[in-house]
């Protein structure tokens, strides 16, 4: 099955360059959509450069910064092969845990794949307060949604085509994440998690997520489950 891998981009200088060749390096990507989000510092110019003779890679650009989600809003409907993985711009997520994430759906059984970074998967142990509200904001979901979840707001996503492209995406920021599990849990996609490896970086590391945004992810599960 043919497969694009979809990278949000802001403002990652410092590890855009080794993710994308990471990623050519694996043999996984048929292709590979690049979503710049009006960086600043000198991502745009690199990303530009690489592009222009990488024919396997497709740039678009953001006049302004709108946010992950916005960003992942325009790469899935540029998306034409049957699945498409979202892969972050840091380094924080390993290519190398694609092949697993891409069984279940292989075998017939998914329709997504999450990878999990809490289902037992070799990572770097930091930050504390990050893993309580990641796993407060997945309890939540589990509580509200009726499932079992281990990893809801996993930045490893992976999609059938048909399916991310049939639900429309209204968020803009890291509020992609509820919003995403909230629809497909409704639908009743068939949702399968992985362990993945997990490699985090710190805010002195470029690490934009923030409490705001755990608030901002409680009010979208609240909001996708009674209201929307
Ligand atoms: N397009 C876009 N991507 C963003 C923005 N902020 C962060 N990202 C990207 O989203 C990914 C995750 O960001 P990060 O700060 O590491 O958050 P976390 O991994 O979810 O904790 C990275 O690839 C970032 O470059 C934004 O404003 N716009
Ligand atoms: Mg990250």
């Amino acid at each position: 099955m043919r497969l694009t891998f979809l990278m949000p981009v802001f403002n990652e200088r410092a590890t855009v360059e080794e993710i994308l060749r990471i990623v050519e390096a694996s043999g996984l990507a048929d292709r590979i959509i690049v979503v710049d989000d009006a960086s600043t510092d000198g991502t745009r110019e690199l990303l530009q450069e690489m592009a222009s003779h990488n024919p396997r890679m497709e740039l678009h650009l953001h006049d302004r910064n709108q946010g992950k989600g916005a960003a992942l809003r325009t790469g899935f409907a540029k998306v034409e092969t049957e699945l498409v993985l979202v892969q972050d711009a840091d380094l924080e997520y390993d290519p190398r845990d694609v092949p697993s994430l891409l069984l279940p759906i292989e075998e017939g059984k998914a329709d997504v794949v999450f990878g999990s970074r809490f289902l037992g998967a070799p990572r770097r142990p930091t930050m504390f307060w990050h893993m309580v509200a990641n796993k407060l904001l997945t309890l939540m979901t589990n509580v509200l949604y009726n499932t079992i979840l281990t990893d809801m707001e996993t930045g490893y996503k992976l999609f059938r085509r048909e399916v991310i492209q049939s639900i429309v995406i209204r968020s803009n920021r890291f509020d992609f994440e509820p919003e995403i599990t909230a629809k497909l849990l409704k639908k009743k996609v068939r949702i399968f998690e992985v362990p993945i490896t997990f490699n985090p970086r710190e805010y002195s590391e470029g690490k934009k997520i923030g409490l705001a945004d755990a608030f901002a992810a409680v009010w979208a599960l609240l909001k996708f489950r009674f209201v929307d």
